[in-house]
């Protein structure tokens, strides 16, 4: 890469963040769902695990369709979550801890209950004009519309597109059918979503991460062909032009921000990424948490592939470093089962499998984001039936697949290891029935590994998932090798074992992750200072299983 270290790299390089899914986190009402009063107590903790700022997925006023991600009112609280003044006291306390808040924006679409629908349904037409609605034919009716504009899948399932009587028209929806998809390409809408940027940015918030934001700008024509829609939409044609239009206007250059890019390249992040093009500081994007996808299907099951995992990190550490573009590295998310039970093998090797994975992404090139219980080494449910899930995707996935010809139990056990509820078990405080996360019954059932996975013991332990965690973060806040280091990756000796190395001036820091339960080679090179590793003895020359060390050299 060209050696000039920008600004933008040691301010994104230096961050730590940690998602926080409101509705798991703490709930300080007894309601059974968290709220924002439950982070607020729970600052202190954040703060000692030492990271800079947290993501709060949507508190806003939502009919909870999609636990927020369908929202009613840009600019108000679900009572759900609690109120503005407790929003404001979250924001001073967690300032007072040098914590910023990262609020998300989904800008894509809004529930069908926001008042903007709600008058495109009365047939104003300046609303209608706020979506993307097509006329269905002349002869269509309620039982019978016909073939909708496209053949666009929802990404919940079935197709994206949903019939409204009363106005003979349909609608787009990529998510579900109460989630409609704004209509980008009209300017008053681009001016209200900038609107509500301005909003909280007066209101002190200087972070913010965007819902799928590469999928706002639709193709004109509507068109379909043997697949399901997606190369339309995601990065579509004017994506570009409307993210720096909301970046000037919403006066968010140059600050803490993150776009969620579903099925994007590697091209179109490095534009998204790099600051001459002033739209975004980093980007997520989803490839390498699609290698356990057998032809690219997500419901179905199959093991990981290490080899082309390690192609996925290197190809996008590699080239968003030649391009200028930055990283989000992360392994977890509320839309992703836990990674530990993904990747590496719970049973046996709990407590390597859960730091293997960090080790491998925090001590790359861009900034590493923490899931609220990922630093604990939480694992997926242990649910046994349908009925223990919520989630709207995994409800429908279950229904679908048996339309498929699945068994009951073998959608199931797709659902059991694939739902996005997997990763949205109440956050485990302590061994208590309800894990510390709730005096009243949790709104989604708690794993019983609480017993031993949570964070009251894990605090008070040296040797925890929670304390190695606590070291990543003090290494890369210590250490601008990491911070800003070039990246390259090296021919590991065995399939299973991703390598690299970061290097700035004559400093070089070398990373080895062994993705199995099998010892293997481990590089060529010996010598050096052991950094940070999971195993108490490192043996020379092997990785034990899912071992993970990296040494300067
Ligand atoms: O997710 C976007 C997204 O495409 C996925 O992660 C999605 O959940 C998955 O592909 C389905 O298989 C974002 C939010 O993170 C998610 O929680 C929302 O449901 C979604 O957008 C809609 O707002």
């Amino acid at each position: 890469m060209g050696s000039v270290i920008s600004q933008r790299d040691f301010f994104l390089g230096s961050k730590v963040i940690y998602q926080i899914y409101i509705r798991s986190f703490c709930d300080s009402n007894a309601d059974g769902t968290g709220d924002l009063r439950g982070i607020t107590s729970k600052l202190d903790y954040l703060k000692d695990l030492g990271i800079d700022y947290v993501w709060i997925t949507p508190f806003f006023i939502s009919p909870q369709a999609d636990n927020g991600y369908d929202v009613a009112d840009y600019r108000n609280i679900d009572p759900l979550f609690g109120t503005m003044e407790d929003f404001e006291e979250l924001s001073q306390e967690a300032s007072k801890r040098g914590i910023g808040l990262m609020l998300d924006m989904v800008f894509n679409h809004t529930s069908t209950e926001h008042e903007w629908f709600k008058r495109a349904l009365a047939g104003d037409p300046t609303y209608l004009a706020y979506y993307k609605f097509v006329d269905a034919g002349p002869d269509a009716t309620a039982q019978n519309p016909g073939e909708p504009p496209t053949n666009w899948e929802s990404k919940f399932g079935g197709n994206a597109w949903e019939y409204v009587p009363s106005l003979n028209k349909w609608y787009l929806h990529l998510f579900d059918k109460t989630q409609a998809d704004l209509n980008w390409d009209n300017p008053a809408v681009r001016a209200e979503l900038v609107d509500v940027l301005r909003f909280w940015r007066a209101k002190g918030v200087n972070a913010f991460r965007f819902d799928v934001v590469n999928l706002i700008s639709k193709p004109a024509g509507w068109p379909s062909d043997n697949t399901d829609g997606r190369h339309f939409y995601s990065d579509g044609p004017n994506i570009h032009e409307y993210l720096q239009e909301m970046v000037r206007e919403g006066d968010i250059d140059g600050l803490l921000t993150v776009g969620e890019m579903s099925s994007t390249s590697l091209d179109a992040c490095i534009r998204y990424t790099n600051p001459d093009c002033h739209e975004l500081g980093m980007a997520f994007n989803f490839h390498h948490l699609k290698v356990d996808y057998p032809n690219a299907q997500k419901w179905a099951l199959a093991k990981p592939d290490i080899p082309a995992l390690r192609e996925l990190f290197r190809s996008w550490q590699e080239g968003m470093t030649a391009g200028g573009g930055w990283n989000s590295l992360f392994w977890s998310n509320h839309d992703q089962p836990r990674p530990n039970s993904r990747f590496g093998d719970t049973d046996r090797y709990w407590y390597e499998s859960s730091t293997l994975l960090p080790t491998c992404t925090h001590l790359m090139r861009g900034t590493p984001y923490i899931y609220q219980g990922e630093e604990l080494g939480q694992t997926i449910s242990d649910f046994t039936s349908i009925d223990q899930y919520r989630d709207v995707e995994s409800i429908n996935y279950y229904r679908i697949l048996q339309e498929q010809g699945l068994s009951a139990e073998e959608a199931f056990q797709i659902v059991h290891e694939r739902s996005r509820d997997d990763g949205r078990t109440p956050m485990a405080w302590d061994d208590t029935p309800t894990a510390g996360f709730t005096a009243g019954t949790p709104w989604l059932g708690i794993p019983a590994n609480h017993d031993r996975i949570n964070a009251r013991s894990e605090m008070t332990d040296p040797n925890s998932v929670r304390a190695y965690f606590q070291r990543l973060i003090a290494l890369r806040k210590e250490m601008p090798l990491i911070q800003v280091g070039d990246v390259r990756f090296l021919d590991a000796p065995s399939d299973k074992v991703i390598a690299y190395e970061r290097t700035l001036g004559d400093e070089r820091l070398v990373v080895q992750c062994n993705f199995s339960a099998d010892e293997q080679p481990a590089l060529g090179e010996t010598g050096g200072r052991v950094l940070i590793g999971n195993y108490a003895e490192h043996k020379d020359g092997v990785l034990q299983p899912f071992e993970a060390y990296a040494t300067m050299l």
